[in-house]
């Protein structure tokens, strides 16, 4: 298979708009984002919503809306709504999006982890808004929940819903969580996983990890479509490693605000554009959204509820 599919997270909810002023925060930006990921080559647009005010990361229903009616009006990007949300936000809020908007794909992360940002607080000079330094200090006391009820909840209405989960995965205790759940019939076929290298609680960045991680996901969970994402400069070079072990790939400014060294990423697309010729480079094509959703098993946007 040369064909290949490419993600952008289009904004996440790690960085905070102090760090770069093409971070998008708006639902018009993240319109706006999701369609120059499509004409880049991104099969997939993975969305977080924030207050448009301030930038804080929130599950605004409404919102959530607005984004995916309006892409879904101007392209055919396939929509990966978050599960993950804010730090903090209430396990209750993070899965509404799987019931209202009915959606192709969303996340679901395998396993709970010290999700640490505070590290990264100290390169702010300066703070555009009151919520963030206390937002990214507060991480060294906080773990990210995600508990085998909370995933079986979760699955149960992202499954009801017809929409299909991305299983993310910070680390290989999380390939055990996803193979017990496959073998107690909870999580379903087929598998597709997101491997998120280079989170401060998780796996370190590194080929040798991301060999590690794919072997034994073969080993313990069998078939399955992978893809990989990487924090800050760790991102195109753990995409390439990807492409090369057959993978796909995600980039985006929720997981690298950079396009190259010091230089900003303008936008997620930029990020894409340069994934994608890497990946030509290598003789792989990106593969199309409905290639993608042939390749993934989802159901088609026909059978969205936006
Ligand atoms: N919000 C982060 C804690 C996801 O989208 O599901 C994790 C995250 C993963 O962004
Ligand atoms: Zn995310």
């Amino acid at each position: 298979m040369n064909k290949r599919i490419f993600t952008a997270a289009l904004t996440g909810a790690i960085h905070t708009p102090s760090m770069s002023p093409y971070l998008p925060v708006t639902p018009e930006q993240l319109i706006e984002e999701a369609v120059r990921v499509s004409e880049a080559g991104g099969a997939i647009a993975h969305v977080h919503v924030r207050d448009p005010r301030t930038g804080l990361p929130n599950a605004d229903q409404s919102i959530y809306r607005q984004i995916a009616e309006e892409v879904k009006r101007r392209c055919d990007i396939i929509l990966c709504f978050t599960t993950g949300g804010k730090l903090g936000e209430p396990v209750e809020n993070r899965v509404r999006v799987a019931s209202n908007l009915k959606p192709e794909l969303t996340s679901l992360n395998a396993g709970s982890l010290n999700f640490a940002l505070f590290h990264i607080a100290g390169q702010v000079q300066e703070w555009k808004h009151e919520w963030e330094k206390p937002y990214l200090e507060g991480t060294e006391d906080f773990i990210f929940p995600n508990t085998f009820k909370t995933m079986r909840q979760y699955l149960e209405i992202i499954y009801a819903n017809g929409a299909r989960p991305e299983f993310e995965i910070y680390d290989t205790g999380m390939i055990n969580n996803l193979a017990f759940l496959l073998q107690k019939g909870i999580a379903e076929r087929p598998v597709y996983l997101q491997f998120v290298l280079g989170i401060l609680g998780g796996i370190p960045a590194s080929l040798e990890n991301l060999v590690f991680l794919v072997d034994t996901a073969r080993k313990q969970i069998g078939e399955f479509q992978f893809s990989v994402c990487a924090a800050g400069r760790h991102q195109i070079p753990m995409c390439t490693g990807s492409l090369i072990m057959g993978g796909h790939a995600r980039v985006g400014l929720e997981d690298s605000l950079y396009v190259s060294k010091g230089v900003l990423a303008k936008s997620s697309a930029e990020q894409v554009a340069k994934i994608v010729k890497i990946a030509g480079e290598l003789g792989l094509e990106p593969a199309t959204p409905d290639e993608a959703r042939k390749i993934l098993g989802l159901k088609g946007i026909e059978h969205v509820n936006f």
